[in-house]
């Protein structure tokens, strides 16, 4: 989709830090950071929300969530614990249209939400 930021910044258009990429992945950091890690972890295919990814390609929902544990190892967040979270919809604070992880960690979160 042309006009959706995450598909732009999965086809290079627009810049973002990446840190973990597969073939049907994209990992990058949020531009507001919540913690001091706080990373989006995409499909590169287009899907509105969590539900909509789960139902039509239940395995590359299982590769985002594999890629979202590779980013919690990488920043080393598995020790100590990190946060996953899908925001979904206007009620559950979803900006952006295009389904995303956000891994969050650091340090303790308490009731922080993205
Ligand atoms: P959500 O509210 O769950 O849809 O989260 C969207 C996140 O996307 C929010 O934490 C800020 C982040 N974000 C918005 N625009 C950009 C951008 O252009 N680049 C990056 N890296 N992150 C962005």
């Amino acid at each position: 989709m042309t006009d959706c930021l995450f598909c732009r910044i999965a086809a290079g258009e627009i810049p973002a830090d990446v840190v973990h990429e597969t073939d049907t992945t994209l990992a990058f950091r949020d531009i507001t950071p919540k913690a001091p890690v706080h990373v989006l972890v995409i499909p590169k295919a287009h899907f509105p929300d969590v539900a909509a990814l789960a139902a039509a390609d239940p395995g590359l929902a299982g590769q985002v969530l594999a890629s979202a544990g590779a980013v919690a190892e990488a920043a080393g967040l598995t020790a100590d614990g990190y946060r996953t979270i899908f925001n979904t919809g206007g009620y559950g604070g979803q900006e952006v249209a295009h389904v995303h992880a956000h891994v969050v960690g650091g340090a303790p979160l308490g009731p922080m939400l993205c």
